[in-house]
Formats: structure tokens, sequence, C-alpha cells
């Protein structure tokens, strides 16, 4: 029965200290970690904004939009050549969402079409 109880033990160490090599190995192979960043459309306080209206991300980052409040909404990129990552379509469901990752530095500026008018506008600055 100790025999086996030691078996099971460095058994035990051993699998430890694989995953310990295991994690590290992972932890310097992985690249940076891409983030996602959130931006509300309609916010918290009934403003027709994007929340918040700037944000600063990096190459590979991505923005998600989520549906907040006063809908409808949607995506439009000011820039043509972005408008293969417009959102044209209305966006009416609460929570719905939509996600664009961006590749290349830039400054991207773009607004809620039905609610250009009132402002509302935001930018994705990607360094
Ligand atoms: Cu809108």
């Amino acid at each position: 029965m100790k025999l086996i109880t030691k078996v099971s033990r460095s058994f035990s160490l051993a699998l430890c200290a694989i995953a310990l090599v295991v994690g590290s190995f992972l932890m310097v192979v992985s690249p940076a970690s891409a983030d996602t960043v959130t931006v509300k459309m309609g916010a918290d306080n009934g403003m027709l904004a994007f929340q918040p209206a700037n944000v600063t991300i990096k190459a590979g980052d991505t923005v998600k939009w989520v549906n907040n409040k006063l809908p409808p909404h949607n995506i439009v990129f000011a820039d043509k050549g972005m408008a293969n990552k417009s959102h044209d379509q209305m966006m009416f469901s609460p929570g719905e969402s939509y996600e664009v990752t961006f590749d290349a530095p830039g400054t991207y500026d773009y607004y809620c079409a039905p609610h250009r008018g009132a402002g509302m506008a935001g930018k994705v600055t990607v360094q």
C-alpha cells in the first residue's frame, strides 16, 4: 500500500511539473493577446451617442458594438475603403452586436446613419 501511495505522489508531482513546463511554454510562444473593446450604441444616459465615442486600440484588436439604448443603430465607416466593414443594416434587438477586427494602424471615423444628424458618430484609432 505504501508503495502505491509513493507512486501516485510522484506521479502527481510529475503532472505538476509537466503542467508548469507546458504553461510557461505557452506563455512564451503565444503572441500578445488581442483585446476586444466594447462600444455601446446609445449611451446609458439616453443620449444618441456611441459610448465611448473614441477608442484607441492596437493593430489586431477588435471593436465590438453592442445595442444599448434607443435602437435602431448601424455603423457606417466614413472612408469608402472601409465600406466592406460597415454594418449598414439597422440593428434593432437589445444586445445585438457587431465586431470588426482592425489590422492596419490608422484612424477610422464612423457614424450611425439614422442618428448622424444628432451627432452619433465615433472614431477608432488603431496604433
Ligand atoms: Cu444610432
